[in-house]
């Protein structure tokens, strides 16, 4: 009786074990694609993988000023100035307002010109390893206007050699006032958002004020006192293309560009 009873109970025993080696191989099927999981993950990142497509258009064109020309300088500029003579003295005339800034023919200078629309919103572009300069020379920020890419590194100088402070004010990014005393000639900063130009200032010399815009992509450029700007690499496509001054405000146009081709975008800004 006992013998049988062990028998039966080795029987039962067995069936389970088979059984469960069963069971075993099916849930060993529903486990197989688990480590396939990892690289289809990997290829499915739609930021990660985001093409950042240039190509070979370019966009030249001319800003131009229309409206009775601003005074170059005024009494005022001058007379806050003169109360910085390191700044005062580096100027043989007298210092010329940078808020408005003219060529010989009205090409208007300080203009922040950029792709606003058309470009791939996710596409993660190369961030330039080359950084942006800003100096405060003369009590006034050169290049008054800058344009630089998320991430980019943007070095401010103090070649003065006496105290500033440089204050950005953006609203994506965190804002930073930085004293620079004029043994600390450089601080070295990066916006890691694109957002639209937002402006800097000395909280030391009220006139002194500047601008930064920080894009996603590189289709940017600021104009010169010759008025013109280029943006070059931009793939077959249409785009808008805003041109914007601190004091006459935006403008913009949509254009359809090829690869390979130069297209001209010329802008009449004025006071109105
Ligand atoms: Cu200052």
């Amino acid at each position: 009786m006992r013998k049988r009873l062990v028998v039966v109970v080795f029987m039962v025993v067995a069936a389970l074990i088979f059984n469960g080696c069963g069971g075993n191989d099916k849930s060993e099927k529903r486990r197989r694609p688990v480590p396939k999981r990892p690289s289809a993950s990997t290829g499915t990142k739609p930021v990660a993988t985001a093409k950042a497509p240039t190509g070979t258009a370019v966009i030249i064109g001319e800003i131009t000023f229309e409206g009775k020309a601003p005074k170059k300088w005024t009494k005022s500029l001058a007379e806050e100035m003169a109360v910085e003579s390191a700044c005062f003295a580096k100027y043989s005339d007298d210092p010329i307002s940078d808020s408005i800034v003219l060529g010989k023919e009205s090409q208007l200078a300080n203009v922040f010109v950029h792709v606003t629309k058309g470009v791939p919103t996710n596409a993660k572009y190369a961030t330039p390893s080359e950084p942006v300069m800003i100096d405060q020379d003369g009590c006034m920020y050169r290049p008054h206007v800058v344009g630089a890419m998320a991430g980019q590194e943007i070095n401010i100088l103090n070649s003065d050699g006496i105290m500033h402070n440089v204050h950005a004010l953006p609203e994506k990014n965190a804002e930073f006032n930085r004293a620079m005393p004029k043994t600390n000639n450089t601080y070295s900063h990066k916006f890691e958002e694109a957002e639209p130009i937002f402006p800097i200032k000395c909280d030391v010399h009220p006139w002194m004020g500047g601008y930064i815009g920080i894009s996603n992509h590189p289709f940017f450029n600021v104009t010169g006192t010759d008025g013109k700007f280029e943006i070059k690499n931009l793939p077959t496509g249409t785009y808008d293309v805003e041109a914007w001054h601190e004091k006459l405000g935006t403008q913009t146009q949509t254009v359809t560009v090829v690869d390979g081709k130069t297209h001209t975008l010329n802008f009449t800004l004025s006071r109105s």
